[in-house]
This record gives structure tokens, sequence and C-alpha cells, in this order.
């Protein structure tokens, strides 16, 4: 197994014990995007543990921040703090709250959970940053029922405008949101051409294929770029892939057995 996808194995693991032990919700949410986020802290952003504040490094924000038990792993995993502080998630008084906070945790750059919000603060960070010719890159990843909100394509049209090369959005493209499909609640209808009459350079990929993401997220452009990630919501898990219920269930008992069986089984 490569590096990113043993990371992604072992956040899926961590998000199903933090999320059952809470009794929290959106783990099919966090694993849809969880291979994304294990490509890009293996192999793609530049960051310091010893240093989150470095500032040359690249700024990562989840703007469907309701995923965050995904982010919170990752950035264990990966050394920003121990794994055994995931213990805390969503517990009463922890800065571990269930939509990604960067209160008194290391390596989250901005809280998310108002979905439409992240993605504007990436477009801002990334014009900042480009005045101030850095070399840091921005990345951002948002949910497709997201792209419901008014927001994104403010802020769309914002990184066209200001030609924001430093920029790549990932869209998280399950075909789910929180209460149905996306194309029976608000159609996004060719959602890759969107992004492309936007003026973003504009690829589609297998948003759970290590090496799609990996050469999708290499690319270089003159343009603000645009990643449509087509994912599976609940990745991993055979009962919560592209079924709706675990978008807010907790796994308990047999479930979490069963998840955890699975997920343990995979050495893809
Ligand atoms: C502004 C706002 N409205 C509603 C919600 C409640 N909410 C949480 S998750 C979610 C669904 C989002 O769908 P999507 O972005 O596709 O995320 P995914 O299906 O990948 O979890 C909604 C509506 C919210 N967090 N923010």
């Amino acid at each position: 197994m490569e590096d990113s996808k043993v990371l992604a194995k072992r956040v899926r693991i961590d998000c199903l014990k933090m999320i059952s032990r809470a009794h929290a919700s959106h783990i099919a949410s966090a694993f849809s995007l969880t291979d994304l986020l294990a490509v890009l802290y293996s192999d793609v952003l530049k960051y310091d543990i010893n240093n989150p504040d470095w500032t040359d490094r690249d700024i990562f924000i989840l703007s469907k921040g309701h995923a965050g038990a995904a982010v919170y792993a990752t950035l264990a995993e990966v050394g920003f703090f121990s794994t055994k502080e995931l213990e805390n998630y969503y517990q009463n008084g922890s800065k571990f709250s269930g939509h990604v906070s960067h209160k008194g945790v290391p390596g989250v750059e901005v809280s998310t959970g108002s979905l439409g919000h992240g993605i504007g603060l990436a477009v801002g960070m990334a014009l900042a940053r480009k005045i101030d010719k850095s070399s840091s890159q921005v990345y951002v990843i948002v949910g497709d029922g997201e792209c419901d909100e008014g927001s994104v394509w403010e802020a769309a049209l914002f990184g066209h405008q200001f030609a924001l090369d430093n920029l790549t959005v990932i869209v998280d493209r399950n075909h789910f949101q929180a209460m149905g499909r996306t194309e029976e609640i608000m159609s996004l209808v060719s959602l890759t051409e969107k992004w492309k009459s936007f003026g973003w350079d504009t690829v589609e990929i297998d948003g759970n294929d290590h090496e799609q993401i990996k050469s999708a997220l290499q690319r270089k452009s003159e343009k603000p770029q645009c990643i449509v990630a087509n994912t599976i919501k609940g990745k991993g898990v055979s009962f919560m892939e592209n079924n709706l219920l675990w978008h807010y269930r907790d796994p308990q008992d047999n479930y979490f057995d069963d998840a955890l069986a699975e997920l343990e089984a995979d050495n893809a």
C-alpha cells in the first residue's frame, strides 16, 4: 500500500471510532472525502507539523465543515497532535467540535460548518497571497450540495476576476446532500461545464482514486483550478456507500463491528 492509501485507511478507522464513541453524525460525508485529504496531506500540501503557522505553508480549508472528523483524524495521523486526543472528539468542552474548528487545533486554518463560507475565505486568502507574491497555494473542498449556496458562485466569479492561479477548488461530487440526492433536491446540471463557464481550468476525476487525485492536483494553470471529484458518499464501508441514512446515523453495535472489519480488511 502506498502512503496516501495507508493514511486514508487509518483516517477512516479513526473517524469510525470517533463518530461512534461520540454518537455524532456525518460519517458518510467524512468517508466521501477521506481519499482527497489523504493525497493532499501525503503528496501535495507544504506544511510543518512543528510550526503550523509557517508563513510559506499551503492553506487547506474544508468548506463542508460538517466532515471535520476526517480533518482532525488526518492532522493527528500526520503528526500535528496525538491520535489519542481524537478520543475527545465531540465531547463536552472538547476543542474538536463536530463542525471543524480552528480554535486550539493546530493545522486547522479556519472554522467552518455554515455551508458556502469556506470558499469565500479561500478566494480572499489566495488573493492576499498573490498580492504578497507568496509561493503558498490554497486548496478548498466544497460539497456538491454546498454548491446550492449562491456564495459559492460569487466566490467562483471572484476567483476568475482576480486570476487566482494559486487556488484549487475541489468539489466533493458524491451526488448526495443531507436530505436526498443532489439532482432531486436542486439539480446541478453539468457541474463541470458550469465551473468551466465561470472561467476556471476544470477537470473531472474519480475522487476516490489516489493516482487521479494526485495528477489532478499537480497540474499547473494560469487560471484558478477546479477539480470535480466524483466520489462515493460513505466510501469504504459497503452498507454506508450511497446510503443516505449514514449522513446522520452513528454506527453502533453490529454496524460498528462490521464497518471496522471492512475497513481493517482493506489492503487496496
Ligand atoms: C448554511 C447551511 N445550511 C444548512 C446546513 C445543514 N447541512 C449540513 S450538511 C448538509 C448537506 C450538504 O451537502 P453536501 O455539501 O453535498 O455534503 P455531503 O453530502 O458531502 O455531506 C446540510 C444542508 C449547513 N451546515 N449550513
